[in-house]
């Protein structure tokens, strides 16, 4: 077990590890030194699972294909700094796979309804929604028990992928649902379910794939933000769902080297409505100002220019394969020429949403 650090001397950004996010080729991070995968949290493929041998890293998939590309490829999360070396865990009883130090831990699941539906047909049947309700509560019911026994206790970032996300399930939207059980799961923990709750994104991969949830946690408390140009999504209206969605727009490690900024996914939506509906040059144009309202909004929380689009990644999950050139379009205008974005076809869990943007990054200006 680690311990804590005592002296209040040493300037955090110093003492903390630098937490570093990268998109690779799969078949290039095969080829890394052992000394280079000692630094990883963790791997996550974009099609499939990577096959990496050897590596005491979580691997992981969200199964959302990238597009625009031949590259297979893989988000890798890594750490440098004086807080080294990573310790493992694969805790007993638990589905989680998850590597740390001492401030931070990446962790991933992988659940498979199928695997629950069986259950409940021996308990005697039960209707299509129960498995992915189950699923989803015993996800984080485990990701929690994890974080309460390494004392990583801060959600910062978490990933959400759930097979036919838009699909009716007994007369629900399986988002909907998932909603439901994130809202309970988060509940029964006794965490708060409005304000301190971590960035977060939710989107649909293709029928048959399991449901893979990823996550950042962090010693201490991240900082969230709020769009000042919708309604937090924890105090969306119902009619968007008996249940909230519980994330914050943007989460920030303040105190952190590295990568400290995590957009969550942010699409065309303003107030709680959806704007510009089957017009996705418009989204695309909307979510941008959104990210941007976010970039304001977390400089002012900081009191400084810190962050801008310069230092940012982004992931951008395309609904229909056929709107991407026009996609590419809007965001070559409007992002540095340098910045690194994945394409992913993705369901978004809004029918009328066509694209959605997650943006991860470092401070690009002044830090104190
Ligand atoms: C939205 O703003 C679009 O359910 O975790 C974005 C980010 C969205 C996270 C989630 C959903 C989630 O409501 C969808």
């Amino acid at each position: 077990m680690t311990t804590l650090r005592t002296s209040t001397a040493i300037p955090q950004a110093l003492s903390t590890a630098a937490l570093q996010l990268d998109y690779l080729s799969c078949d290039e991070i095969a080829t890394r030194s052992p000394a280079w995968w000692h630094n990883v949290l963790g791997v996550v493929g974009f099609e499939k699972r990577p096959l990496i041998d050897g590596a005491r890293v979580p691997v992981t998939a969200s199964m959302t294909p990238s597009l625009g590309t031949d590259d297979n490829l893989c988000e890798v999360w890594r750490v440098a700094g004086p807080t080294l070396p990573l310790s493992n865990g694969t805790a007993r009883q638990s589905r989680v796979h998850y590597r740390f130090c001492e401030d931070l831990l990446f962790g991933s699941i992988t659940l498979e309804e199928r695997a629950l539906e069986a259950e409940n047909l021996r308990a005697g049947g039960a209707g299509d929604s129960v498995a992915l309700l189950r699923a989803t509560e015993l996800a984080y019911q485990e990701i929690f028990a994890v974080l309460r026994r390494t004392k990583h206790r801060h959600l910062v970032r978490i990933w959400n992928y759930l097979p036919e996300i838009n699909r009716e399930a007994d007369g629900d939207e399986r988002y909907r649902l998932f909603n439901s059980a994130r809202q309970l799961a988060f509940r029964n923990s006794g965490r708060a379910t409005v304000g301190t709750v971590p960035a977060a994104c939710a989107l649909g991969s293709p029928p048959g794939s399991p449901i893979s949830i990823y996550f950042l946690a962090a010693r201490q408390q991240p900082r969230m933000i709020e769009n000042p140009r919708q309604t937090s999504a924890y105090y969306y209206p119902v009619k968007f769902g008996r249940h909230s969605p519980i994330f914050s727009r943007a989460c920030l490690l303040s105190e952190s080297a590295g990568t400290n900024l995590f957009v969550s996914g942010t699409a065309s939506i303003v107030g709680h409505e959806t704007i510009h509906p089957g017009d996705v040059g418009a989204q695309t144009h909307e979510t941008l100002a959104n990210i941007d309202a976010l970039l304001n909004e977390a400089n002012r929380v900081v009191g400084l220019a810190r962050y801008s689009l310069d230092g940012l990644k982004f992931k951008v999950y395309v609904r229909q394969p056929s709107d991407l050139s026009a996609i590419e379009a809007v965001l070559s205008k409007s992002l540095p020429a340098s910045t690194p974005i994945v394409y992913l076809h993705a369901d978004v869990c809004r029918e009328d949403l066509l694209v959605e943007i997650e943006a991860t990054g470092e401070s690009s200006g002044p830090t104190d």
